[in-house]
């Protein structure tokens, strides 16, 4: 596995790249072109800019999260071919610059979901929290406004202004699209960008919905094991694959993450690890990353990860925000760097483990 960072440029984040690059075995960066809207045909210049600033620092550019979907074609209207030729159009320059990875999620309007970004726990740091009974309360507008009250003055990925000014509009754009629809609108999507991807060898690696259940009625396809093979399979191309996210995924305790693993072999081609402590079914915050500090065994997560042989790269996820830090929520430098110590740590010890046997 590479160890990486996600960053999101230089004007949105508060992490430099000189800071990434002090923490002992990143390698590279996982970011994207910050303020360009979903649907939107990337520039080449600008693609090139970002590479070479990255690589300046001594870090390289592992991948990006994310080329955001538009809405149309996750809703199947009849524009989505046109916004399709600018995936492939943009996918065809990152190709270009040698870029091979691409997260991106298909959920219909939001990208994750919270009730509070800044819970306070007993160690005096802030996480982000989800309380089902919480969202049922409220409406997606107010949770807009609650979301972005509370980001420290940063844009949170997802839930850019731009997005949450179309609110009503998008979710009257899915009245007619259920679960099955959704997924067929995936396939589409998938088969039509696979021979750009065969041509550079760009992996495509899906995140999953979080939290992996139906929010604000809105169907949600990608949500545990049998969902993920049933995506892969149903586009079985070796571009095609998953964005192993543990907090994702673990946000239903069901979920096994380590099988999940295991039966995902060869089609994981990014892994987000971070640990969740659960309350209550629906309810859960996210702890830090060290298995007894949560309800996960990171252990078995990342034994599961070296035993399929995964060489992609790798990431602490969201982290607490800790030591009086101001930073964009889950995005400090702070306690994402410890969990990329404390990951790294781990895959040593499994390494050794396994050559001594
Ligand atoms: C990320 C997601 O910050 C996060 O929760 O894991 O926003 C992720 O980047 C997207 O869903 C991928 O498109
Ligand atoms: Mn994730």
């Amino acid at each position: 596995m590479k160890m990486t960072l996600r960053w999101f440029g230089e004007s949105y984040d508060s992490v430099s790249l000189a800071q990434i690059r002090q923490i002992p075995g990143v390698q590279g960066v996982i970011t994207t072109l910050y303020d360009m809207q979903a649907g939107e045909d990337w520039d080449a210049a600008r693609i090139a800019a970002m590479k070479q600033t990255v690589e300046a620092s001594g870090l390289e550019v592992s991948g990006i999260e994310s080329v955001n979907i538009h809405d149309a074609i996750k809703a199947g209207l009849p524009e989505r071919d046109q916004y399709i030729e600018n995936y492939i159009s943009t996918l065809e320059k990152l190709g270009q610059q040698g870029i091979q990875l691409v997260c991106y999620n298909f959920m219909p309007v939001f990208d994750w979901t919270r009730s509070d970004l800044a819970k306070v726990r007993s160690d005096g740091s802030t996480v982000l929290f989800y309380d089902q009974t919480e969202i049922d309360k409220i409406n997606p507008e107010t949770m807009f406004s609650q979301i972005d009250s509370k980001s420290n003055g940063f844009m949170l990925p997802g839930w850019e202004p731009e997005r949450m000014a179309k609110i009503r509009e998008l979710f009257a754009i899915y009245q007619h699209v259920d679960a099955e629809k959704l997924f067929e609108n995936l396939v589409y999507f998938l088969k039509a960008i696979m021979p750009v991807c065969e041509k550079y060898e760009i992996r495509m690696a899906i995140h999953p919905d979080d939290p992996a259940w139906s929010v604000f009625g809105l169907p949600r396809i990608i949500t545990s094991k049998e969902s993920l093979l049933r995506m892969i399979h149903a586009v079985d191309h070796p571009c095609n694959g998953v964005t192993l996210c543990t907090g994702s995924l673990g946000s239903n305790p069901e979920n096994d993450i380590p099988d999940t693993i295991r039966s995902l072999k060869g089609r994981i081609h990014f892994a987000h690890v971070r640990n969740l402590k659960y309350h209550r079914p629906g309810c859960f915050e996210e702890a830090a990353h060290l298995s007894r500090d949560g309800s996960m065994d990171m252990y078995a997560i990342m034994k599961a990860l070296y035993d399929i042989g995964f060489d992609g790269p790798i990431r602490p996820d969201h982290g607490r925000m800790i030591w009086g830090e101001k930073a964009m929520p889950g995005y400090g430098l702070y306690d994402r760097a410890l969990g990329a110590a404390y990951l790294n740590g781990l895959w040593e010890a499994i390494e050794k483990g396994e050559a001594g046997k």
